[in-house]
C-alpha cells in the first residue's frame, strides 16, 4: 500500500472526529474502489489502527498504534515543509546512515527518517547511542541552509533551543541545555543532538541531524552502561507522551528556528538558548580533542562558542568539547 494514501485514511478519518465515514465515501474521495479501501483498513489494522463500523454508515477510527509512523506523525503536523516527506520504518541500522543516503541523492529539506528502533545508533565519535525498541524519538532531519560550513555547529544550538520548547510544550517539563549537544533534566541525559555535514569547502550541501530522545522508557529499560546517566520523558513527568505529537512539535520549531537562524544569525537566539542552559555560570571541565580546559563558563559569544575563564584569568573559546561539571 502507498504510505501516502494510508497516511490520507487515517488524517481523514481523525478530522471526521468521531462520525462515521463510509466506504464509498472513501473510495470516492481517494479515487479507488470500496474493495481497495476494505483492504486498505484490514492492513491498517495490522499495524494497530483499530475502527468501529457502523453498520451502512461506515468507519470511525476507535485507536491508533503506539509508534512514531508516518501516518500518526502526518495526522499531527502543523509545518509548511518539514516531515512532508518521512521515511519510516521499524528498525533501521541508524537513521543517520540513511539520511546521508537520502541527502545525497536529493532529497528536499525537511525529509525527515524516523524508526522504533535502531540496530547501530551512534553518537559523536561514533560512540554507541541506546536506542530501546518503542520508547523513544530515533529521528534524522535533513536542513539545506546558506551558510558556509564553519557556521553549522551553531545549528546543534539552534536545534537545542528548538527540542527545549517542543519537550516543554508536550511534556510540562523543561529540559536545560548543556552544551553543545545534550538536553539534561535533574543532571540526567533525555535526549542528545547529532550534526553532521555534506559540504564543499565554502558552502553546505546539506545538514544531517540526528535526535535522539528518551521519552517512554521506565528506569529498567536503561543498560547498565547508561541507567546512572540517562533519564526519560516519562521517568521525570510521570506520563506516557505520545511520541508522534511530539516529533510534530519538534519539527514545528524546527522549521521556525531554523528559518530564522539562516536569514538572522544566531544573535537574535542567544539569549533564548542561554535562559535553558545549565552550562553557563558553572565551573567545567572542557576536554577538546587535544587539550583539557578547566575554568568558569561565562558564556557564549554570537556565533555560539562556549567562552571559558581559565584560573588565571584568560578567556578561552571553546569550539568542540565534551563538558563535564567541576566541583
Ligand atoms: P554523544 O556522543 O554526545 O553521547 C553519546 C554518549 O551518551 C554515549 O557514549 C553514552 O555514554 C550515552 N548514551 C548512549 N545512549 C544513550 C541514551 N539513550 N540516553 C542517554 N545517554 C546515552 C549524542 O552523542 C548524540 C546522539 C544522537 C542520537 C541520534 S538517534 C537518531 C540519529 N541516528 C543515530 O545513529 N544517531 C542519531
Amino acid at each position: 500500500m502507498k504510505a501516502t494514501l494510508k497516511n490520507e485514511i487515517i488524517k481523514r478519518l481523525v478530522e471526521a472526529d468521531g462520525k462515521p465515514i463510509s466506504g464509498q465515501q472513501l473510495a470516492d474521495e481517494f479515487g479507488i474502489s470500496r474493495t481497495a479501501i476494505w483492504k486498505h483498513m484490514k492492513q491498517l489494522q495490522e499495524k494497530g489502527y483499530d475502527f468501529e463500523t457502523v453498520k451502512k454508515r461506515g468507519y470511525i477510527l476507535t485507536a491508533t498504534p503506539d509508534t512514531v509512523d508516518d501516518a500518526k506523525i502526518t495526522v499531527a503536523l502543523e509545518t509548511e515543509k518539514f516531515g512532508h516527506r518521512i521515511i519510516y520504518e521499524e528498525s533501521m541500522t541508524s537513521t543517520q546512515t540513511i539520511a546521508h543516503n537520502q541527502a545525497q541523492d536529493g532529497a528536499s529539506e525537511g525529509t525527515i527518517v524516523i524508526c522504533e528502533e535502531q540496530t547501530a545508533g551512534r553518537g559523536r565519535m561514533m560512540r554507541e547511542w541506546k536506542s530501546t525498541k518503542g520508547k523513544g524519538i530515533w529521528m534524522s532531519v535533513i536542513f539545506r541552509p546558506e551558510i558556509p560550513p564553519y557556521e553549522a555547529p551553531q545549528f546543534t544550538l539552534v536545534a537545542a533551543v528548538a527540542l527545549t520548547k517542543a519537550i516543554d510544550d508536550v511534556t510540562g517539563v523543561r529540559p536545560e541545555i548543556k552544551w553543545p549537544n545534550d538536553l539534561l533534566i535533574q543532571g540526567k541525559k533525555c535526549t542528545g543532538i547529532l550534526t553532521e555535514l555534506q559540504a564543499d569547502p565554502d558552502r553546505v550541501n546539506a545538514i544531517i541531524m540526528g535526535i535522539g530522545i528518551n521519552v517512554n522508557h521506565e528506569q529498567a529499560d536503561f543498560d547498565e552502561e547508561i541507567k546512572d546517566i540517562a533519564t526519560s520523558l516519562k521517568i521525570v513527568s510521570g506520563k506516557h507522551i505520545d511520541r508522534a505529537a511530539l516529533v510534530a512539535r519538534i519539527l514545528y520549531y524546527l522549521e521556525i528556528y531554523s528559518a530564522q537562524y539562516v536569514k538572522e544569525g544566531f544573535e537574535p537566539i542567544k539569549s533564548e538558548w542561554e535562559s535553558y542552559s545549565c552550562t553557563i555560570g558553572s565551573r567545567i571541565r572542557a576536554t577538546t580533542l587535544q587539550d583539557v580546559f578547566i575554568g568558569k563558563a561565562i558564556g557564549i559569544t554570537k556565533d555560539g562558542v562556549l567562552e571559558l575563564q581559565l584560573d588565571d584569568g584568560t578567556i578561552k573559546g571553546i569550539y568542540s568539547a565534551d563538558i563535564t561539571l567541576e566541583k
